[in-house]
């Protein structure tokens, strides 16, 4: 009497009997495992997506799987969780999410406790990792998280009852639904099945779409948050008046080279790299910093406190630990804030503090040496970047700048905290997972121009690129450029800032037909020229020279 149809979506051939007798196949009992997982996620987007404060459970089992497999994957984790790999990181966490489901439901055909408790310890799961989550409320995602596997659980046992009896609800009642003497049409059966697992699909699709939506709408409360922003004018004038036009603002190079980077990198092509996997949406109304820890006079600042206090303007360059020889995780905007060393002098740091700890409100952190403020080096509390208020993406409403220093021991974003201790004290955030406890930027060259296998006309041509050595009494004093196996050619530098920044660099070359490579080499102010030797990005940042290969036509 096994009629049930297997030719297509059964990878079972052998339909199962259910506990109340009749035969779903494994096919179907999988799609309605997946459709129930989906329904679960669709229903926890939506709860955490229209009530939360823009952490959805998904987000939450996101940042933990960031914040655990740093460790394990410490070698590339900065660089592998930059923008474009986040949205990679989501749609991983679906399809595993339905390929579970999917297994829960044919485990459940046997044992139809299996689904609920599948679907409970993924809800456990999600709480798990919201109780970790600094941006997400936990008692919100017990909610979310209870909606969700009762939805999940109710969707799983309803459709396998329609692909068991062909109804959902019997149509003599609901008590002889499950009876196993009730003959079934297997066809009839078939269609109802699919009719109420594309049902059900459809409303994850479009629940799940709507609730991540809404959870990523949350952005324009900063824009809006920005757009009233008013920033004070800096007490000091960073760039003169008589400073070339690349200085003066964002988007313009000192060298009229096409593919050159701008000398003040507008805010919108800046690199970011963070481990937020939703970016920190901070109400700037109820935002407030704290300088805590080692000090006399412990405070707490609002955004408004911040504004009435003298704001410095200053160039500072900006760069990742991980970024690899050529590559774009540098860049140089001008930066407004407080001066770290106006709120510390107002905190009182006592003597014994060795240590500077920026918290973020994501539950990030960094942690430098007190003694890296030693030398006059710019550290700010920034609100501003290039004359607006901080991008979301950047930090809104307050970050750290600190000169000379990688961003992953300095340059917290959304700061909520500064805390002072003792270097034993504390580690920040990447500490633990494998990158050195200090990371003073290294002297490093790129070459912009030309492309990676360009292929250029032969005539004179430009190479160019940028240089950088950002610190008080570092700076770049030289660029010299090899072609093939010829002399090195000093390179003309454009005007920089200051010493904290990088310069941008030229040289003309005359191209003549063939291969060629090109490579790169900056000396710094303190006369050292960067070594040629090659050095990973961890622990503590890659050295090498940047070399391109292009070809030259006649
Ligand atoms: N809250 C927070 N701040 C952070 C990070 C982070 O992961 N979270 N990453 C740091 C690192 S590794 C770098 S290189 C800089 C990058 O700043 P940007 O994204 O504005 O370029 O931010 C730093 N501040
Ligand atoms: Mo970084």
């Amino acid at each position: 009497m096994s009629t049930v149809p297997t030719d297509s979506l059964t990878t079972d051939p052998s339909p199962r009997p259910t506990p109340s007798g009749h035969l779903v196949t494994a096919g179907q009992a999988q799609i309605a495992g997946a459709v129930a997982a989906g329904v679960a996620l669709a229903v926890g987007e939506v709860v955490t997506g229209f009530s939360g404060d823009g952490q959805s459970l998904v987000g939450s089992v996101g940042s933990a799987f960031i914040d655990q497999a740093g460790g394990d994957v410490a070698r590339t984790a900065i660089s592998i969780f930059s923008t474009g790999d986040k949205p990679a990181l989501i749609v991983g966490i679906v399809i595993i999410s339905l390929l579970v489901g999917a297994w829960l439901g044919s485990a459940s055909r046997r044992r139809p406790w299996i689904g609920p408790a599948g679907f409970a310890l993924f809800g456990l799961l999600g709480v798990w990792a919201t109780s970790r989550d600094d941006l997400a409320s936990t008692g919100l995602a017990v909610v979310a998280s209870a909606l969700a596997v009762l939805a999940g659980s109710a969707t799983l046992w309803g459709l396998l009852r329609v692909a068991a009896t062909g109804h959902l609800v019997a149509a003599t009642g609901p008590a002889r639904a499950v009876r196993p003497d009730r003959p079934t049409d297997p066809h009839a059966s078939r269609r109802a099945f699919f009719g109420y697992a594309g049902a059900a699909g459809a409303f994850a699709v479009v629940a799940g779409t709507a609730g991540a939506r809404s959870l990523r709408g949350r952005s324009t409360v900063v824009d809006d948050a920005r757009a009233q922003i008013q920033l004070p004018a800096p007490t000091n004038q960073a760039v003169p008046a008589s400073a070339p036009a690349a200085m003066q603002g964002p988007g313009v190079a000192s060298f009229p080279v096409d593919g050159l980077t701008p000398y003040i990198v507008p805010a919108d092509q800046f690199y970011r790299i963070d481990t937020a996997l939703t970016v920190p949406q901070v109400n700037v109304d109820t935002w407030s910093m704290k300088v805590s820890g080692m000090v006399d006079n412990p405070f707490e600042l609002s955004f408004a406190d911040l504004l009435a206090m003298p704001q410095a303007q200053e160039a500072v360059t900006l760069s990742c630990v991980s970024n690899e020889v050529g590559g774009t995780l540098v860049g140089n905007a001008l930066w407004q804030g407080v001066p770290l060393r106006t709120l510390l002098a107002r905190a009182g740091v006592q003597s014994g503090a060795t240590q500077i700890v920026g918290k973020s409100v994501d539950g990030f952190t960094v942690g430098f040496p007190t003694a890296a403020l030693d030398d006059g080096r710019t550290a700010l509390v920034a609100v501003g970047m290039n004359g607006a208020p901080l991008p979301a993406l950047h930090g809104f409403p307050a970050r750290l700048v600190i000169a000379g220093l990688y961003g992953y021991v300095s340059a917290t974003k959304w700061l909520s905290e500064i805390r002072l201790t003792t270097l034993e004290d504390f580690d920040g955030y990447w500490i633990p997972r494998g990158w050195s406890k200090e990371g003073p930027v290294k002297t490093q060259s790129r070459i912009d121009v030309p492309k990676s296998g360009a292929n250029v006309a032969a005539g004179p041509m430009a190479i160019a690129g940028v240089a950088w050595a950002p610190g008080p009494t570092r700076g770049i004093t030289k660029v010299e450029v090899q072609v093939d196996d010829g002399e090195w050619v000093e390179a003309k530098l454009g005007d920089a800032i200051s010493d904290e920044t990088w310069r941008e660099w030229m040289v003309q070359w005359d191209a003549v037909p063939g291969t060629h490579q090109v490579q790169v080499r900056a000396t710094d102010g303190t006369g050292e020229t960067q070594t040629s030797d090659k050095a990973p990005v961890d622990p503590d940042g890659a050295t090498g020279w940047h070399t391109r290969r292009f070809k030259v036509t006649a």
